[in-house]
């Protein structure tokens, strides 16, 4: 897209100099993480405040350039970086973390804030932040906000959504709303922060977000647990959860990604030998829960081999196994990434069907299959695809869809999914969705490539 003169002016009038046109920089801003979403813009902009967002917003509203709001750059889908040649609105200068209120235990974070400095202050604190996940070095605040992030412990605390008692945010309109009170009990109106929560940048751009914290868990148990099928880790997974109030997460992963793993990072694998499926699962609480997770996991059936860990560095050791497979795959070129949730009564049945899925419209590719279980998530990696070939997101999707998953669990729509959308919604629903975009963005400045299909006719 180009774009005047007068324009990058105006915006750099408003965002101050940090408005930037040097290829070089931008390019750091056109390429998703993975590699597959390549897309270009004229201008990266990056205020400091929340006036200085509504600014930008404003003079793109009225000089008709769209906007693409962008946080840490970690999303998954396409949904953070100018595929239309968008201008992109990076947050990431919005890093004001206001000290943790300790009464009613919660924070207020600007939307450039990172999850592992939330976490650390909300430690600090003596309290702690209910969502963790493997890029919480650069995933910030205001991404996760608008992709409403799940992650390793929403079997537990549940998704970001549930976090959040407060917000504020641009509309596409330049408006600011500001809701940031944190008050529990508030019933004077629309969920304003649950449903910008998720929307990914079409409805309003996130600057800061009022977070609820939950007590402190200091005493972690972690074991990894191997099993000789997946429907018996999965069973286990299932007993797991009744049993253990205090899991915290439950983690499948297969035996093709270990090795992946243990070749890329150069780490041991986990056992003397190879197993098909295993299970990594993290206990919490105030008191040491080894005892009781020993417990638990002597009555699981089919357990193959255990490892326990107590410590940080055994612990992390053990997580390596789980969180390093998004890094090991990428190695293999740009993967198609198709993030599902299944009923639990179906997963078994689509981790079985998934490899022939793949297998049938190309049985050179290769299908990776990790994610977190004990809430019904699964992550479905497919390599071997060039990334403009969605053959296999169309087999993969349709195939979770009808088996009564969505066709999303925690990375959002973006651009990747969006024409399956009618998949996981109903027409009176995307109907619906496009009522409140035109509501709240009624230019269509705001991520206008993402979430929503092209209107028929
Ligand atoms: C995870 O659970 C992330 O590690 C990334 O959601 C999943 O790489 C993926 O597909
Ligand atoms: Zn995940």
């Amino acid at each position: 897209m180009a774009i005047h003169r007068t324009a990058i002016a105006r915006l750099r009038d408003v965002a101050g100099p940090h408005a930037v046109v040097d290829p070089e920089i931008v390019a750091s801003y056109t390429t998703d993480w993975t590699g597959r979403f390549v897309g270009d813009s004229p201008l990266v902009v990056r205020p400091e405040s929340t006036e200085q967002v509504a600014g930008v917003v404003s003079v793109c509203r009225e000089l008709g350039l769209a906007l693409v709001p962008q946080g840490g750059n970690t999303g998954l889908v396409g949904g953070g970086v100018p595929l239309g040649g968008e201008v992109v609105l990076s947050l990431r200068r919005l890093r004001t973390l206001h000290p943790v209120d300790t009464r009613s235990g919660q924070v207020t974070a600007g939307a450039g804030v990172v999850l592992a400095e939330l976490r650390q202050a909300a430690d600090v604190a003596d309290w702690s932040y209910g969502v963790d996940m493997a890029s919480r070095e650069s995933a910030t605040v205001g991404g996760m906000v608008a992709t409403n992030a799940g992650g390793l412990h929403v079997l537990r605390y549940g998704d970001t959504r549930a976090q959040l008692v407060g917000l504020e945010a641009v509309l596409g309109t330049g408006a600011v709303l500001s809701h940031l009170g944190g008050l529990i009990k508030d019933n004077t109106g629309y969920d304003w922060p649950g449903l910008v929560c998720g929307s990914e940048g079409t409805l309003a751009v996130v600057t800061a977000a009022r977070l609820r914290l939950v007590p402190p868990t200091p005493c972690r148990t972690a074991a990894l647990l191997a099993f000789p099928t997946v429907p018996d880790a999965l069973d286990a997974a299932w007993l797991l959860r009744r049993s253990l109030p205090g899991l915290e997460a439950c983690e499948l992963f297969l035996s093709p990604g270990v090795e992946l793993v243990c070749s890329v990072s150069g780490i041991p694998p986990p056992f003397p030998r190879s197993h098909p499926a295993y299970l990594l699962v993290e206990v919490a609480d105030q008191t040491d829960p080894t005892g009781l997770m020993g417990e638990a996991v002597d009555s699981v059936p089919k357990v193959a081999e255990v490892a326990v860990a107590t410590d940080t560095a055994r612990r992390a050791e053990l997580w390596r196994f789980r969180e390093d497979h998004t890094q090991a795959i990428n190695t293999l070129g740009p993967p198609h990434k198709l993030d599902v949730t299944l009923p639990h009564g179906a997963m078994a049945e689509f981790v079985d069907r998934v490899p022939e899925t793949v297998a049938s419209i190309d049985p050179a590719a290769r299908t990776w299959l990790f994610g977190h279980v004990g809430d019904g998530n699964i992550h479905v990696n497919v390599t071997g695809f060039p990334p403009d070939d969605d053959r296999v997101d169309d087999a993969v999707l349709r195939l979770a869809a009808g088996l009564g998953g969505s066709i999303s669990a925690e990375h959002g729509i973006g651009t990747a999914k969006k024409r399956w959308l009618s998949l996981s919604r109903t027409s009176a629903e995307v109907t619906a969705f496009r009522s409140l975009k035109v509501a709240l963005d009624p230019d269509g400045i705001l991520n206008p490539n993402v979430l929503l299909p092209a209107e028929q006719g």
